[in-house]
């Protein structure tokens, strides 16, 4: 019903309405409307309430539920359908369990906060409330297993875009998913797939950015690493507004790689990354190698030449640039 009141009283934004009108529309008593507006006012909503003219929503507040973000959405079909959670351990693991359950594309999982946000390989990845944005989207695409890890590279594309239209900066992505301003990290992404050998039932796409996040609350080990957009604007974000242009940006690319291949999602990542020709130090399944960034490949791989001179494609690890 809060949604329903949130939209009666944003139709009616001009002017007051009144609690027997809105107990007329919703089938339900004024009391129950006065208890509701007490609940939506705990939850940050500013509304005007005088006896005789009714009621009036002033403010609303940076909240990522449904009813904030929805009028602001302009995709065809992701996102459409949101679940929205205060605390979850992790909306990666929630989207996976609604897509075992049958959950179709584009539903998505936003949470306020995540008690044990994922990185890759089991890392954490700080999650505090009503700060940043943690988002999943659930993806169901009809390409070879191989190709999944194309999908990664295709978020960090649109999620360096997403940044880019809302913010005005800048953002480069690190092989394979770091989203880096003045090389700190300001989002990661998050791949998970259900499949199997030869066909792929779901692709999970978890994407942490972090928007208002101040400086001294990154822990201590990634104080000098990581960044947020306030930060690199000195402004407060609205987070709800960005949630859109993300998801915008999402859909354009996945519907792109979809109709055309890996061919303009490589292109546009080349572009951003930069990585060709930069002296690196891979860890990968626990070997380091350090040498000179080839290239990615058709399948997302990074082209490593080492300092022996030897090719290797690594599929999955982490980069660092070195000075060498
Ligand atoms: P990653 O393994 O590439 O990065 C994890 C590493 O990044 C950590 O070990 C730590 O050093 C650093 N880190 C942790 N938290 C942050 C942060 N908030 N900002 C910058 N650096 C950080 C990246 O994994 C994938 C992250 C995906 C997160 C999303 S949030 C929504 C979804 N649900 C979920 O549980 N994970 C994804």
């Amino acid at each position: 019903m809060d949604d329903e009141i949130l939209k009666l009283l944003r139709e009616h934004s001009s002017s007051f309405l009144s609690g027997e009108e809105m107990s007329h529309t919703l089938k339900v008593s004024r009391t129950a409307v006065w208890k509701r507006v007490k609940n939506l006012r705990a939850s940050g909503y500013d509304i005007e309430a005088f006896r005789r003219l009714g009621y009036r929503l002033i403010r609303s507040p940076d909240l990522l539920t449904p009813s904030e973000i929805k009028p602001l959405l302009k995709t065809k079909w992701m996102g459409k359908v949101l679940h929205h959670f205060q605390t979850i351990p992790s909306t990666n693991t929630e989207a996976y369990q609604l897509a075992l359950r049958g959950a179709p594309e584009g539903e998505i999982v936003i949470a306020e906060s995540q008690e044990k946000g994922r990185g890759r390989l089991g890392r954490h990845w700080v999650s505090p409330p009503f700060l940043n944005l943690y988002l999943s989207v659930i993806l169901r695409p009809d390409i070879p297993p191989p190709q999944a890890s194309l999908i990664t590279l295709m978020a960090a594309v649109a999620v360096a875009e997403g940044i880019e239209c809302f913010s005005g900066l800048h953002p480069v992505i690190k092989w394979p998913n770091d989203i880096l301003l003045k090389n700190r990290k300001v989002a990661g992404l998050l791949n998970e797939i259900h499949s199997e050998t030869d066909r792929i039932h779901f692709v999970i796409l978890g994407v942490g950015v972090n928007l208002n996040m101040d400086k001294k609350l990154f822990t201590k080990e990634i104080r000098s690493t990581a960044t947020s957009l306030k930060m690199e604007t000195g402004k407060t974000v609205s987070r709800k507004e960005f949630v859109p242009c993300l998801l915008e940006a999402l859909e354009k690319w996945y519907t792109l790689f979809l109709r055309e291949g890996g061919k303009p999602v490589l292109e546009a990542w080349r572009e951003r990354a930069r990585i060709r020709g930069k002296a690196v130090k891979v860890t990968s399944f626990g070997e380091t190698l350090f040498g000179r960034a080839i290239d990615v490949d058709s399948e997302g791989r990074l082209i490593l030449e080492t300092e022996k001179g030897e090719r290797k494609r690594i599929v999955a690890g982490d980069v660092e640039y070195s000075r060498k």
